[in-house]
């Protein structure tokens, strides 16, 4: 299968984490986001993701799957082991639930094509768009560190579930942007256990082909 990616993208890392975790071959095709007025913007690449946006999965049969998360969770239910969601289903909402608020509810926010409207056109300068992520990254990982219980190590126990596959990519974000994370010893916590397994190291940013 191929993986359309961009190396610093957080939600094509998510996929490559599920990929890497469940042992799955995949080939890249790169898709710059910045580069020639950004790839995604290519007719070629806006007839496979008409949304312009990466990542997208192609099947071996040819199929085209958008979204992160309807990815990974068509990887789940034709590779299910090791699984991403526990089984008991109160369990698998609470999962579903952390992964949904860092996908849904901080990362769009923050997204490449949302900062650019910010500053074109709404004429907000390079401090007033720092402020927004910041503000968004802080409200929504406030409400994240909220929901994680137990002992962990990971979000929601002793295995990496779809919640940390999630985490991993925000928190670095976050980082990069300079967004303070003291407040949050749990997703520390968390991300820490996440990132000494080879899975999610060999899928972040800088381990990637296209990283520049
Ligand atoms: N909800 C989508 C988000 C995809 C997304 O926002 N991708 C970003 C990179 S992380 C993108 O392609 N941005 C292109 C742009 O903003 O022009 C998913 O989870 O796959």
């Amino acid at each position: 299968m191929k993986l359309y990616t961009y190396f610093r993208s957080s939600a094509a890392w998510r996929v490559r984490i599920a990929l890497a975790l469940k042992g799955i071959a995949w080939a890249p095709e790169f898709v710059h986001l910045l580069r020639n007025g950004g790839e995604q913007n290519a007719p070629a690449y806006r007839a496979k993701s008409p949304a312009g946006l990466v990542p997208i999965l192609e099947t071996d049969d040819g199929a085209l799957i958008p979204q992160s998360l309807a990815i990974i969770e068509w990887l789940e239910e034709t590779h299910p082991m090791p699984a991403l969601l526990p089984r008991d289903p109160l369990a698998r909402a609470h999962v579903r639930a952390i992964a949904l608020s860092i996908a849904c509810d901080i990362h769009p926010l923050n997204n490449l094509r949302v900062l650019r409207y910010l500053k074109e056109p709404m004429g907000h300068d390079q401090p007033a768009r720092d402020a927004w992520y910041a503000h968004w990254i802080a409200e929504g990982l406030s409400g994240v560190e909220a929901m994680l219980r137990g002992p962990g190590p990971f979000c929601t126990g002793d295995v990496p579930t779809l919640a940390d596959v999630c985490l991993v990519p925000q928190m670095a974000n976050a980082r990069r942007l300079n967004c303070p994370l003291d407040a949050y010893p749990t997703l520390l916590r968390a991300e820490a256990a996440a990132l000494a397994l080879p899975a999610f190291r060999d899928a972040a940013p800088d381990r990637q082909q296209d990283a520049s």
